[in-house]
């Protein structure tokens, strides 16, 4: 995508701001973010940014006037948040999300909307594909499953473009703080030669994407004809977390042991992404392995 005017809700988060960066070379790029977990230092000098509210109307209108695609990553990332409060996560999740997409209806933008994994709660299926059944296991699901829906509706129904992708276990640098993954925390344990926490066997596993593909798949989105779907977004490897826990330990040769804490309740055995459909419509494959990955995170974080 070049020469076009663009938003970024939640750009100053941990996958908008690499969006931000990849987009600000070749179009002009807004950014809407309240900043109550974004941060200005990850935003080049070159963008708008529009601090406000995603769930403010006005905020939104004016961050979007002009646009012609909008990429929405304003959320509440937190599971286990969604679960002690859902209707608070549900009105930024949810309610918000619905504003974006009625505002890209009245500038007649592109929506490409951040979906999660989450909507498959407890995958029938590995690895899971698109068509698989969605029963999310928590507010936070129900509330991605709502949005990648609307997305789906809102081409059906108004002839809006838009594009669900729905991630699956994104890392990368600048993802930190209690609600951070956990490759970004056995990083940090690691990093300070403190015992790496594994929950439970260790045994679960995960299909972890770069955040570098995952701003491929953004800019696929933005310009295919392959609209009102949702796509997987992960790289179809999974890893378990006790192999990550070794490779970890290996790359950043600490002398933290491994410790095994209770199991997280609620957990997800196995999580894998069927990556056909993002392949052959969507012309996307993740291209940074988990090993590679993490190389470059410890050099560069
Ligand atoms: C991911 C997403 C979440 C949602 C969900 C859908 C992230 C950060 N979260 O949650 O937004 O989409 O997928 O299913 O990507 N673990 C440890 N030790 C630790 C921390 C975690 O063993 O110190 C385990 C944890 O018990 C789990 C696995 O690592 O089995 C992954 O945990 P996570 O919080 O990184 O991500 P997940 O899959 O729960």
């Amino acid at each position: 995508i070049r020469d076009s005017t663009v938003l970024v809700t939640g750009g100053a988060g941990f996958i908008g701001s690499h969006l931000v960066e990849a987009l600000a070379p070749h179009n002009e790029v807004r950014v809407l973010d309240d900043f109550t977990t974004g941060d200005r230092a990850h935003l080049p000098d070159d963008v708008t940014v529009v601090e406000g509210d995603v769930r403010d109307p006005i905020a939104l209108q004016k961050a979007a006037r002009g646009v012609e695609v909008i990429f929405h990553h304003a959320a509440l990332v937190s599971v286990t948040q969604s679960v002690d409060d859902p209707r608070r996560s549900n009105r930024t999740n949810l309610e918000a999300s619905l504003l974006v997409l009625e505002q890209a209806r009245q500038e007649d933008a592109r929506v490409v909307v951040a979906s999660s994994a989450a909507v498959y709660g407890h995958p029938e299926t590995l690895p899971v594909p698109e068509t698989a059944s969605t029963t999310p296991t928590s507010p936070y699901g129900v509330q991605k499953l709502a949005v990648d829906q609307y997305a789906r509706l809102y081409e059906d129904l108004y002839g809006l473009e838009t594009v669900a992708l729905r991630y699956f276990n994104v890392y990368g640098p600048r993802q930190r703080g209690p609600y951070s993954g956990v490759i970004s925390t056995f990083l940090e344990q690691a990093r300070a030669d403190e015992p790496i926490t594994v929950e439970g066997d260790g045994r679960q596993s995960r299909d972890f994407v770069h955040v570098s593909d995952v701003v491929r798949a953004n800019l696929r989105a933005a310009t295919t004809d392959a609209i009102g779907e949702a796509y997987n977004i992960g790289t179809g490897q999974r890893t378990t977390i006790l192999d990550l826990a070794e490779t970890i330990r290996t790359v950043t040769g600490t002398d933290s042991t491994i410790v095994h804490r209770e199991p997280r309740s609620g957990d997800i055995r196995h999580s894998g992404a069927d990556t056909s459909k993002a392949t052959h419509q969507l012309g996307f494959d993740a291209t940074v392995g988990i090993e590679s990955g993490i190389r470059s995170l410890v050099g560069d974080d």
